[in-house]
């Protein structure tokens, strides 16, 4: 007992010397809580302090807003709105990307809004001006495509509906969170009605162009709707210009002829993951922008344009393709295109490794897209 004074005292004295500052345990979500850094000479504002890897997850750690409140609620205004689309019912292969939207949020603990200046871009989207909020995932029923895509569209509908933060552009852009890739269709047809025709800039294995008449509508129109054919009714619709790229094709078609001129009647050059060993990152970059001018522009990636080494969480996997370093250059190069909606799509986490290297991937990639939208603020038809 005699010795236990002098031990209480030391250590009286070692607390007081780490200055320990307690953040409060208020904040239930960062960057919303914590010690106030605005003291700090080289990031004022900055907090290294909350609960980054604590509580509710969204987007980069983005502030939440309630985008699909009833009518006549208030909603916080924003300029870029991510949404997730846990829809996975139109798959051909291997189902699990209705979980896409938690697993690229879970992929995005470490992004932060004040912790992002990129190296090479030496640009943070989260503070050029434009707001960028983390909607949640439009409820979908999971029993039935019809009413799910249904549900999808008015989503959209609503969302991009809403007056954006930024005065001069007043219409929201919204990057979707997949979900299989048949929920494409729903931002395409959202963006016609606020920018007209769009060229599509589509990475993807696959060509997505599939006439529903050969994949799955024989059986019927239901099943004709999926994630091999969203983009030749997108083109029936009269929603893209016939100014859309494909980026990163390699898997094989049906037939040797048939696949790859209905490709081009909807709109479509193509240009193959092999490509990039001829021309390189900087010749994609020229190629799509060559092709894309003038017009606005939609960017659509499958995460399955990735290699499986890279990708391996996703439905229809395809060797041989590109690095995730590869797609980011080729991606921050389009810098400067009107893109006026994006989205990262056929991310299934049940495939992942504990890693979790699709979901950085995909995570990294929503990034890039952010940061395409808030170099170049574009006006719709009304502004
Ligand atoms: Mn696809």
């Amino acid at each position: 007992m005699s010795n236990s004074i002098p031990w209480l005292a030391a250590l009286a004295v070692t607390a007081s010397a780490r200055e320990i500052t307690f953040p409060p345990v208020s904040g239930i979500q960062h960057p919303m809580a914590g010690v106030d850094m605005s003291a700090s000479p080289i990031n004022p504002g900055l907090d290294i302090s909350s609960a980054m890897y604590a509580g509710l997850s969204t987007y980069a750690n983005l502030p939440y807003v309630h985008c699909l409140a009833g009518e006549g609620e208030e909603v916080e205004p924003y300029d870029i709105a991510i949404l997730g689309a846990p829809f996975d019912t139109g798959v051909t292969a291997r189902p699990g990307a209705r979980f896409g939207p938690k697993g690229i949020r879970q992929g995005s603990t470490r992004i932060s809004p004040d912790f992002s200046y990129s190296v090479y871009t030496r640009k943070n989207a989260f503070q050029q001006g434009l707001r960028a909020v983390d909607c949640g995932d439009v409820p979908l029923t999971f029993l039935d495509n019809t009413i799910a895509l249904k549900q999808l569209d008015k989503a959209h509908k609503i969302i991009s509906g809403r007056t954006a933060n930024a005065t001069a552009y007043t219409v929201p852009r919204i990057v979707t969170l997949g979900g299989d890739h048949t929920t494409t269709l729903s931002a395409l047809r959202s963006t016609y009605n606020h920018w007209g025709e769009v060229s599509v800039i589509h990475f993807d294995s696959h060509l997505d162009t599939w006439d529903p008449d050969v994949l799955g509508g024989g059986l019927s129109h239901y099943a004709g709707i999926n994630h091999g054919t969203f983009l030749h009714i997108a083109h029936e619709e009269g929603l893209i210009r016939n100014t859309s790229m494909h980026a990163g094709i390699r898997a094989p078609v049906s037939n040797k002829k048939y696949d790859l001129k209905n490709d081009k009647a909807c709109g479509f050059h193509i240009l193959k993951a092999r490509d990039l060993d001829k021309i390189g990152t900087a010749g994609f970059i020229e190629k799509l922008k060559e092709r894309v001018q003038g017009s606005k522009v939609y960017i659509s990636v499958d995460i399955d344009v990735l290699d499986p080494a890279f990708a391996p969480a996703t439905g229809t996997a395809e060797v041989g393709g590109w690095t995730t370093r590869e797609l980011l250059t080729i991606l921050d190069g389009l810098t400067g295109i009107e893109l006026i909606g994006a989205d990262v799509v056929e991310v299934a986490p049940i495939y992942d490794n504990p890693g979790e290297t699709t979901l950085l991937a995909a995570a990294e990639v929503a990034h890039s897209l952010i940061q395409l939208m808030a170099d170049k603020p574009v006006k719709s038809l009304k502004d």
